[in-house]
C-alpha cells in the first residue's frame, strides 16, 4: 500500500527536497500551503516535483486548518517544517514568529493525537535553540539558552514534542538541526546572500555586498543530505531526539572567502560591513556532535563546505547569467 506523508513548509527549502526524498520512495506527498498574495511554489518548480504533490490549502497556526490536513491527507508521517525561520526577523515580529514557530507545533501535535495518536511526527528542531553554547561541541545532552525570540519559539515546540511523546507515547521526534544551505536557500540567509552577490558581482550587476558579523562561526551542512535524516528518524521503532550536524565549524568570512575564490575574485575587495546587519544578541558559534545520529540512523553529512558553496556559486551564476 502507498504510504502517505504530510510536509508543513511544503514550499521551502527543506520541505521542496524531503517532497523530492519522499516521492522518490514512493510516498504519496501532501504539503500544507499558507494562503500568499505571490507565487512560492519556485522551490518545487525547480525541483520539477510541483505537480506530483498535493497541496491544502491552510496556515499552521489555525488548528482548524492543521487537523483538516492531516485528516485529508491521510498520513501516517507528519514533518512539522513550517516557521517563520529567520532570525533576525524574529526580533521584529516577536509574537507572530511564537505562533508560527511554537504554537504552530503544537497545533500539529494536537491534530495527530486527535485523529490518530499512531501517526508519527517529526519536529523541525533547531541548533538555534543552544544559543549561548553551554558546551564545546553541542549534542542532545547540552543544555539549552536561546538568544532571540525564533531560538525560544522553537524551544517550546521541541519540548512540546517531547512532552507528547512522554504523555501520550507518540513517535514524536525532533531534529537538532545545525545550519543548512542549498541553491534553494532564501536569499536573506548569509550563505545564500554571499552566492547570490557573488553572481552579480561577477556579472557586473552589483559592487559591494554589505554584511553584519562575520566573525561568526556555523556548522554548515547540505540541506539535500538533512532530509534523509529527517526520514531515518520517522523509520526508528520509537521517537527519540537526535543533533544533525557535520562536527565541522567555520566563520561567515571564511565562507565569502571559498565563494568568491570559486569565480577569481577576492573577498576583501567587496564586503562592506554594516551595522544594520548585527544582531541584538549574537549566537557566536555552533558546532554539532552528530555521532548519536551516525550511530542510531546510519547518517553522516556526505557534502563538505567547499562542496555545499560552489554548488551554490554555479547555480547563481547560471541564475544570474540568465
Ligand atoms: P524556510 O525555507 O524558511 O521554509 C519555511 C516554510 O514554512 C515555508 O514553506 C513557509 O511558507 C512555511 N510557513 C511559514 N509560515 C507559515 C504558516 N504560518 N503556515 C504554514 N506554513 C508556513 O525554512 P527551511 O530552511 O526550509 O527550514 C525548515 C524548518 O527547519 C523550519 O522550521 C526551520 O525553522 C527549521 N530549521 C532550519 C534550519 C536551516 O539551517 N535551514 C536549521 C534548523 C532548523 P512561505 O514561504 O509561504 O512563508
Ligand atoms: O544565515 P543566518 O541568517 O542563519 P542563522 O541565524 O544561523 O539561522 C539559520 O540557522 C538556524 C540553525 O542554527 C536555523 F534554525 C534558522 O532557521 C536559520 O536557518 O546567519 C548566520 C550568521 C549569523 O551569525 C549572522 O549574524 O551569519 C551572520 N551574518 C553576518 N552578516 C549575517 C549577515 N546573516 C545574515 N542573514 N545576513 C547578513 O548580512
Amino acid at each position: 500500500m502507498t504510504q502517505a506523508a504530510l510536509i508543513t513548509g511544503i514550499t521551502g527549502q527543506d520541505g521542496a527536497y524531503l517532497a523530492q526524498l519522499l516521492l522518490q520512495k514512493g510516498y504519496a506527498v501532501s504539503g500544507l500551503l499558507p494562503r500568499r498574495s505571490s507565487d512560492t511554489l519556485w522551490r518545487l518548480r525547480e525541483l520539477g516535483i510541483e505537480g506530483d504533490v498535493n497541496l491544502i490549502g491552510g496556515d499552521v497556526s489555525d488548528l482548524s486548518a492543521v487537523l483538516r490536513a492531516v485528516k485529508e491527507s491521510k498520513a501516517a508521517e507528519v514533518y512539522n517544517l513550517a516557521a517563520q525561520s529567520f532570525v533576525g526577523t524574529s526580533w521584529q515580529q516577536p509574537l507572530l514568529t511564537a505562533q508560527v514557530s511554537g504554537v504552530g507545533a503544537a497545533n500539529v501535535l494536537e491534530s495527530i493525537r486527535l485523529t490518530d495518536p499512531a501517526i508519527r511526527f517529526y519536529q523541525a528542531s533547531t541548533s538555534e535553540m543552544f544559543g549561548l553554547i553551554q558546551a564545546e561541541k553541542q549534542d542532545e545532552k547540552t543544555p539549552f539558552y536561546p538568544r532571540s525570540p525564533y531560538g525560544v519559539a522553537k524551544l517550546y515546540a521541541h519540548w512540546m514534542t517531547i512532552n507528547y511523546r512522554e504523555s501520550f507515547g507518540m513517535h514524536a521526534s525532533t531534529g537538532i538541526l545545525f545550519n543548512h544551505e542549498s541553491p534553494l536557500r532564501g536569499i536573506e540567509f548569509v550563505t545564500r546572500k554571499v552566492t547570490d552577490a557573488v553572481a552579480r558581482i561577477k556579472h557586473g550587476q552589483q559592487k559591494e555586498l554589505r554584511l553584519g558579523n562575520i566573525d561568526a562561526k556555523r556548522d554548515w551542512g547540505f540541506a539535500g543530505d538533512y532530509v534523509d535524516a529527517m526520514w531515518r528518524m520517522l523509520q526508528q521503532d520509537k521517537g527519540d531526539d537526535y543533533v544533525v550536524a557535520t562536527g565541522l565549524t567555520t566563520t561567515v568570512r571564511e565562507m565569502c572567502r571559498i565563494a568568491f575564490a570559486h569565480v577569481g575574485l577576492s573577498y576583501k575587495d567587496y564586503v562592506v560591513i554594516d551595522p544594520q546587519f548585527f544582531r541584538p544578541a549574537e549566537v557566536d558559534v555552533l558546532l554539532g556532535n552528530p555521532a548519536k545520529a551516525q550511530r542510531q540512523l546510519g547518517w553522516t553529512a556526505g557534502t563538505s563546505l567547499e562542496q555545499l558553496i560552489t554548488m551554490m556559486v554555479d547555480a547563481d551564476m547560471r541564475r544570474v547569467g540568465g
